[in-house]
C-alpha cells in the first residue's frame, strides 16, 4: 500500500503530532527495569485498548501472507500453512503504550521473530528493519530490538486466535519497546541497512521508543 493512503490529516494524527511537539505525558523522570514493572509516566490497565489508524483490514487466513526481504540471503513469502509449520512459542509478557496505559501478563502465542531470521538469514549488512501492515502502517526497528529473545509473531492471545481489532491473525509483539512498534495486521518485514522512520517516528515519535529511558518522542 502506498503512503497517500494514509490517513495523515485525521483528527489522530494531527493530536498526536501535538503531543510530540508539546512533549505530552513525559515526566523527566529515568527509571530501570528493576526498579519497578511499570515504566515512568504509565498507568495499569485491566482492559486491552484498541489503538489503530481506524482502518481495521479483515484479512483471512486463506489468503494471509507474510513477505520478508530486503538485505537477506533467502527472501520468502510464508503462506498460512508454512507459518504454521514453524516452531510455536508461548510467551507472557507486559503491554506498554505510549499513551500512558500498560497492561500486564499477556500471554501469547506464535513464531519467534529469532527463527524467522534464522529462516532468511539477514545479510552482514542489515541493520535494521521496517515493519508493513496490510492497513498501510509503518515502523522501524533496529535489527538487534526485532531479534530480541521475547519478540513474538503472535496469532493467539489468552489461547483464543488474535482478535481482528488487535492486528489478526498475525501481529508482531516487542515487550521491551513501545507498543506502537508493535506492528499489527503485520504483512512484510523490510530487513534494511540504514534505521529509517515509519509512520509515528516520521510524525514526531523517537526512532527508538524504550518505555524504561521514555523515549516517546524525537527529542526526549
Ligand atoms: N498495522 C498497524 N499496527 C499498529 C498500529 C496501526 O495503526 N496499524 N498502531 C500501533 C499503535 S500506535 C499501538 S498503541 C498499538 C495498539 O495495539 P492494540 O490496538 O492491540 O492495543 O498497535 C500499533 N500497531
Ligand atoms: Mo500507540
Amino acid at each position: 500500500m502506498s503512503d497517500d493512503l494514509l490517513p495523515e490529516d485525521s483528527k489522530l494524527t494531527r493530536s498526536k503530532r501535538d503531543w510530540a511537539e508539546s512533549g505530552k505525558f513525559l515526566t523527566g523522570r529515568i527509571a530501570r527495569p528493576e526498579a519497578g514493572r511499570l515504566p515512568p509516566g504509565q498507568h495499569l490497565v485491566r482492559n486491552w485498548p484498541v489503538l489503530d489508524l481506524g482502518r481495521q483490514p479483515d484479512v483471512q487466513t486463506s489468503r494471509w501472507k507474510l513477505k520478508i526481504d530486503g538485505l537477506v540471503e533467502r527472501p520468502v513469502t510464508l503462506d498460512w500453512a508454512a507459518f504454521q509449520a514453524l516452531p510455536q512459542e508461548r510467551r507472557t509478557s507486559d503491554i506498554h503504550c505510549v499513551t500512558t496505559w500498560s497492561r500486564y501478563d499477556n500471554p501469547w502465542r506464535g513464531v519467534s521473530t529469532q527463527a524467522l531470521l534464522d529462516l532468511v538469514q539477514p545479510r552482514e549488512e542489515a541493520a535494521a528493519v521496517m515493519l508493513h501492515g496490510y492497513d498501510g502502517y509503518t515502523t522501524n526497528l533496529l535489527l538487534d530490538d526485532f531479534a530480541a529473545p521475547d519478540a513474538l509473531l503472535v496469532h493467539e492471545w489468552e489461547g483464543k486466535p488474535l482478535a481482528r481489532e488487535h492486528g489478526g491473525p498475525v501481529r508482531l509483539v516487542v515487550p521491551h519497546l513501545y507498543f506502537w512498534k508493535s506492528a499489527k495486521w503485520i504483512s512484510r518485514v523490510e530487513v534494511l541497512g540504514q534505521d529509517r522512520a515509519g509512520f509515528w517516528e516520521i510524525n514526531g515519535y523517537h526512532l527508538r521508543g524504550d518505555p524504561w529511558r521514555e523515549e516517546r518522542y524525537s527529542g526526549s
